[in-house]
């Protein structure tokens, strides 16, 4: 079972997506994330250990190398690919409710940005460490926020945005869910955004990148 495991992983790691996928180019003709992800299932490997010990593992060495730039953007578009052929399989045992997930991450691009490739890293790194998230897009007004904070009570909010001009929008759905919700846990991140301008703010955490995040969730989640 550990080496299926492992195998798993570095496919997530490396962004082997299946068989036909001719990337990396040292794994070309092997078996990838997706058929051995269904072996595993099929072989009678729990949900949650394919989960933390395959899937997150993964993501979270690749994460890591793309903090420390050793790997970019598209190396790690290639390992969410692949942990998303893995999560299809997964996917079913979630919603039957055999399988758990961490937690619950509401995630969108603030109103008036529709800048999307680094919220999109993040959701990706965030689910791919086993959090259900719940994806709004960009241009999301602090009503749209409000809505799915009421929808997820235990949902953390994540708030992206990459424009001096759209900060001051992240500044109001702050305060907005805050007004109502005081104890509602946000993160915020994106180029412009600071740990200063987070605690202008009253938001709760920010993070410079999707590890960051990750990693902050996964101190929420341990209590
Ligand atoms: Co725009 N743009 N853009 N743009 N664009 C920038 C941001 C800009 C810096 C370019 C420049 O002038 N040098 C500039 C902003 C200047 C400023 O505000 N000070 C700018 C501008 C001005 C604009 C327009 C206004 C241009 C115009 O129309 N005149 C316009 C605005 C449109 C709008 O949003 N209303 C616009 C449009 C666009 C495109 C549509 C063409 C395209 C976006 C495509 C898309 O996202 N689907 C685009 C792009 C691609 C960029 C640049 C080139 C790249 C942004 C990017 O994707 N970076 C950017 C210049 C640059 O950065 N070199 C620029 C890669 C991405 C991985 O990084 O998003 O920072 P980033 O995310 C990081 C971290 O910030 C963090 O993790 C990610 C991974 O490390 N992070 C979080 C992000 N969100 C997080 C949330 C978290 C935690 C971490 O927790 C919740």
């Amino acid at each position: 079972m550990d080496e299926i495991l492992k195998q798993i992983a570095h496919c997530v790691e490396f962004g082997k997506i299946n068989n036909a996928s001719p990337y990396p180019p040292d794994m070309k003709g092997q078996e990838g994330a997706d058929e051995l992800t269904r072996k595993a299932l099929d072989s009678g490997v729990p949900v949650e250990d394919i989960l933390t010990h395959a899937l997150i593992v993964g993501m979270k060495n690749v994460g890591v190398k793309f903090r420390e730039n050793k790997v970019f953007v598209p190396q790690v578009l290639m390992s969410a690919k692949a942990m998303g052929a893995a999560m299809e399989h997964l996917k079913p045992h979630f919603a039957s409710g055999a399988a758990k997930r961490k937690g619950t991450f509401i995630i969108g691009t603030v109103e008036g940005d529709l800048h999307d490739i680094g919220k999109n890293l993040v959701s990706m790194m965030v689910e791919g460490n086993g959090y259900e998230v719940i994806d709004l897009g960009v241009d999301v007004s602090a009503g749209k926020f409000l809505a799915e904070a009421e929808k997820y009570p235990h949902g953390v909010i994540g708030l992206s945005a990459l424009l001096t001009t759209t900060m001051v929008n992240m500044e109001k759905i702050v305060k907005t869910i805050k007004d109502k919700y005081p104890d509602r846990i946000i993160c915020i991140g994106g180029a412009p955004v600071s740990d200063d301008f987070c605690k202008k703010i009253n938001a709760d955490f920010y993070s410079p990148d999707p590890q960051g995040a990750v990693e902050f969730l996964n101190e929420l989640a341990a209590g």
